[in-house]
């Protein structure tokens, strides 16, 4: 599925919030655990976001049926941070793609994603590449910024992944990519970024997990989050 119908879901939501579902433990208490969260947060999250975490944790089988039962309600990101040679990225795009995922995330730094991009849209998926990392060893990304923007926009990604924490980068990332090439900054909250800020510096979406699914109120810290949010879109 395009980023263009992830924007609509935010639209009509009106919130820019993407989950980041990494429950890690017992495969029943995260597979009911995941299953509550995302049947309380319909009205704030408009995207979840899976990785290894969640999938050690229940299995493919247990992520198809999440996907299986809130494919209308949520736009489903892998995050599997994906690193390998054209033809494995390809392979693997194409299972997550089959288990419902609507967009994937991959590595830049490879540069193996050139046939990839265009072979995902032909599979009405997305791609989004990750651009600079939320944590403060990230250096290599740091030194390699400018080649990995270019390469970013050069195949066209439809998304790029910018730490909430490094709010500089997201302001740069914006005036270098292209408008429709969309940016979702994780680092939100636990990692010490503001809630709403990312936003201000011109990312699209924010990623938050554990301020959510370790929140004592998993749908309250989910609202003050989106009206965090809508400030911060409403005071540019
Ligand atoms: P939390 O809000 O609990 O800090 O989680 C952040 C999420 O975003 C995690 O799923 C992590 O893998 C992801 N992430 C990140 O924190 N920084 C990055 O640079 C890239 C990420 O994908």
């Amino acid at each position: 599925m395009s980023l263009a119908n992830l924007m609509n879901k935010a639209e009509e939501k009106g919130s820019r919030l993407i989950l980041a579902l990494d429950l890690l433990g017992p495969k029943d208490y995260c597979s009911s655990r995941a299953v509550y969260l995302l049947s309380i947060l319909r009205d704030y999250v408009i995207g979840v976001k899976i990785g290894h975490p969640l999938t050690l944790s229940i299995g493919i089988k247990g992520v198809l049926d999440i996907i299986k039962q809130y494919s209308s309600e949520y736009f489903f990101i892998a995050d599997f941070k994906l690193a390998d040679v054209p033809h494995i990225m390809k392979a693997t795009v194409k299972v997550l793609v089959d288990m419902g995922f609507n967009a994937v995330i991959t590595h830049l730094f490879p540069m193996s994603i050139d046939e990839l991009v265009p072979f995902s849209h032909g599979l009405n998926a997305s791609i989004i590449g990750v651009l600079m990392m939320s944590h403060k060893g990230a250096v290599l990304f740091e030194k390699n910024l400018n080649v990995l923007l270019d390469y970013a926009r050069g195949v066209g990604v439809d998304g790029v992944v910018v730490g909430a924490t490094k709010p500089m980068y997201i302001k740069l990332a914006r005036e270098r990519l292209n408008r429709d090439q969309l940016i979702f900054a994780p680092g939100v909250i636990r990692q010490g970024a503001t809630a709403g800020e990312a936003l201000k510096f011109g990312a699209d979406f924010e990623i938050v997990g554990r301020a959510i699914y370790e929140a004592p109120d998993p749908l309250l810290s989910a609202r003050r989050i989106v009206e965090s949010e809508r400030e911060a879109l409403h005071d540019q």
